[in-house]
């Protein structure tokens, strides 16, 4: 029998979802079907019926840490942060999952959707701005300064910014194919602009409860769509529908992984003002060289409010961090 490979499309309690030709529900052993995530790749040989499968090398996987290990997905070329002020907006759930990113090398882009409300207001998108290291800003070949893409599933003209957002994304790709998840709270529209993007996705969407200002977890498994960008276009893009997540657990967070995330303390360092000080906060510490920086960009709007609150991300994660070390040290 042949041996074939495939990506696995989505996976539920008890099957996965492959792409043609075998594009059916397959149920295979429960002891490999723990194993699988959404986007692996695998390999299989079909024996009368039956499906044989071997799971073939990662090249990243994402999970977050609720007590147990919870696994995102695999093989992640880039990750679309979507968020709304409409459920409210949670930064360090947010926070949370821009650190795990980075710490597994995957780049991702703030996706500010709902850009139609009144709520979605310019203190709002300040807040967001704080996912973003400052360098970040400076990527964009354009020479733009780039916090976060404006999104609307109701406004055509942002829509079409999104698809040259994809567009310029693959480009950055070397691969043959390329997947970018959509991750973010429940209610924020990750569905609706898959919808948007490929009409034949069909994704359910909910509304999000104006009671209880949440959303109502609609999509519950991991779907992988194809996107054609163009007909015939050299690449294959999937986009990813992921469940909404409202709390992402962040139990093993390190400290080393909030220093990566923060890596724009060094660069300024070595660029600009040296903070000399080892173990620095960049708080209260005085001649500190990045509130010399910051203190340098006054008369900067933009940049000085932009650095301002990664400051307080910063330090708002730095204290959690040493809360629960103070905590398990005591235990
Ligand atoms: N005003 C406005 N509403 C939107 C937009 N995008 C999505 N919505 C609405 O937001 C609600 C939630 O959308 P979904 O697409 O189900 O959200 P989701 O992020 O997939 O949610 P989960 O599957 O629960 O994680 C729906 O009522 C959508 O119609 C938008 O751009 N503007
Ligand atoms: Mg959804
Ligand atoms: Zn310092």
């Amino acid at each position: 029998m042949a041996k074939t490979r495939h990506k696995v499309l989505s996976r539920s309690q008890n099957s996965i979802l492959l792409e043609p030709p075998l594009a059916c529900s397959w149920r295979i052993p429960q002891g490999i079907l723990s194993s699988i995530v959404v986007n692996d790749s695998i390999e299989t040989v079909v024996k009368t019926k039956k499906l044989q499968v071997k799971i073939l090398r990662r090249r990243n996987l994402l999970s977050r840490f609720e007590k147990v290990e919870k696994r995102i997905g695999a093989n992640i070329d880039h990750l679309f942060l979507v968020v709304a002020n409409f459920p409210p907006f949670n930064l360090m759930n947010y926070a949370n999952m821009a650190l795990k990113a980075r710490s597994q090398n995957i780049p991702f882009t703030v996706l500010i959707n709902k850009s139609d409300r009144s709520d979605t207001t310019e203190s709002f998108q300040r807040k967001v701005e704080a996912l973003i290291p400052y360098t970040f800003r400076y990527d964009d070949p354009d020479g733009k300064l780039q916090k976060g893409i404006q999104v609307s599933i109701y406004d055509e003209h942002l829509m079409s910014n999104l698809k040259s957002e994809i567009k310029k994304i693959a480009n950055t790709c070397k691969g043959s194919e390329m997947s970018i998840f959509f991750i973010g709270q429940s209610g924020v529209g990750k569905s609706s602009i898959i919808n948007a993007l490929i009409p034949s996705a069909g994704q359910k969407t909910g509304l999000v409860s104006t009671r209880y200002k949440k959303g109502k977890h609609t999509t519950r498994h991991s779907r992988s769509f194809e996107y054609k960008l163009v007909e015939h276009y050299k690449q294959k893009i999937y986009l990813l529908d992921t469940p909404g997540i409202d709390s992402f657990g962040a139990e093993d967070l390190k400290k080393q992984e909030i220093l990566k995330y923060f890596s724009e303390w060094d660069e300024i360092s070595q660029k600009n003002f040296f903070c000399r000080f080892n173990n620095c906060q960049h708080m209260q510490e005085p001649n500190c060289g990045i509130r010399k920086f910051l203190e340098s960009l006054e008369q900067d709007g933009d940049s000085f409010n932009h650095l301002t609150s990664r400051l307080k991300l910063w330090k708002t994660l730095m204290r959690d961090l040493n809360k629960k070390t103070l905590k398990n040290n005591q235990s």
